[in-house]
């Protein structure tokens, strides 16, 4: 493969030249892809730089894996979403131990992707939260755009990299303070209960980040609230990156989710958020990260529930262009 820090997933199913019927089948390896790509995802196993013990390096490779068990066809809307070409770019390289290289080579692949694939959409299937930043300034580099990032959390990650290093904790707060990402253009939805320190949102309202509380979209309708958040960001932006953060689940349908908290999304308000999500053009990136296939149950719901985002995420791609 010729992709700048990009090598072939170490699990993927082979294509089958049949019509797909089935994820497996309809994702198609980059370098194979016929026509340029609506969509392209790209893995990013790296875990090390987690704040607390993580195995969320694994998750790409589970969430291929899973595609096998997802139809093409998306019965609640009665759509087909094999005329939307998703092409698998595979993972970036990562170094053994090192963090910060392997940071950097995340960086260099978003921005490969960005600048070779301007119209598709990317898609950074994580690893923790880290590469968030990365992928954020890679984009920024070769779009040179006014980017906003709509954030589904359960935590600001505006965490001090001056003391953790760039860490899990810290990625909104890397990207404002270096000037790739201004505050104001930040929007959390997931915010609620015990799960972030007072000098975390001191630091949040000095910087204008806006944080809207899972109560209050509740309260508002949850779909309401991500539209509105989009519309405004998109008053101000050239692009939005949408960041999913799995561990703004509720833990009890979260295994697979070690900062998963109580109080959380369920999973179909989080199908919901995404299906919305995927409607508005002004969303060009997108990535899922912290899920620890390792910590999953049995049955791997968590795996299963991160494939299903994923597909109401293409699902909203595909009605946008109806
Ligand atoms: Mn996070």
């Amino acid at each position: 493969m010729s992709e700048k820090w990009l090598q072939a997933p170490e699990w993927s199913w082979n294509t089958s030249k049949e019509e797909p019927t089935y994820v497996h089948h309809w994702v198609q390896p980059l370098h194979e892809i016929q026509n340029a790509p609506d969509l392209i995802l790209y893995g990013a196993p790296i875990s090390r730089s987690s704040i607390s013990v993580s195995g969320a390096s694994l998750y790409p490779a589970e969430f291929r894996r899973m595609w096998k068990g997802f139809a093409t066809y998306n019965l609640d809307e009665n759509i087909d979403l094999t005329a939307f070409r998703v092409a698998d770019a595979g993972d970036v390289v990562m170094h053994m131990t090192d963090i910060l290289l392997s940071h950097q080579h995340i960086q260099e692949a978003s921005a490969h992707l960005a600048a070779r694939y301007p119209h598709a959409v990317t898609c950074m299937i994580g690893g923790d939260h880290s590469t968030t930043a990365c992928a954020v300034r890679g984009i920024k580099e070769v779009c040179k755009q006014e980017i906003g990032i709509l954030q589904l959390d359960t935590h600001l990650d505006v965490r001090d990299p001056a003391e953790l290093g760039p860490a899990n904790g810290t990625p909104i707060r890397q990207l404002i303070d270096g000037d790739t990402v201004k505050g104001e253009n930040v929007i959390n939805i997931g915010l609620h209960g015990y799960f972030n320190a007072r000098p975390l949102i001191d630091y949040a309202e000095e910087h204008n980040i806006q944080m809207v509380t899972l109560k209050q979209a509740r309260k508002q309708g949850l779909i309401n609230t991500v539209r509105e958040a989009l519309e405004k960001l998109s008053a101000k932006v050239d692009r939005v990156y949408v960041t999913v953060d799995m561990d703004v689940l509720d833990i009890s349908v979260a295994p697979g989710v070690p900062a998963s908290t109580p109080g959380g999304m369920t999973a179909a308000e989080l199908f919901d958020a995404l299906l919305e999500i995927g409607q508005h053009p002004i969303v060009r990136h997108i990535d899922f990260v912290c899920l620890d296939p390792s910590k999953d149950s049995a049955v791997a719901e968590t795996v299963k529930t991160g494939v299903y985002a994923w597909l109401q995420f293409i699902t909203g791609c595909v009605l946008q262009t109806r």
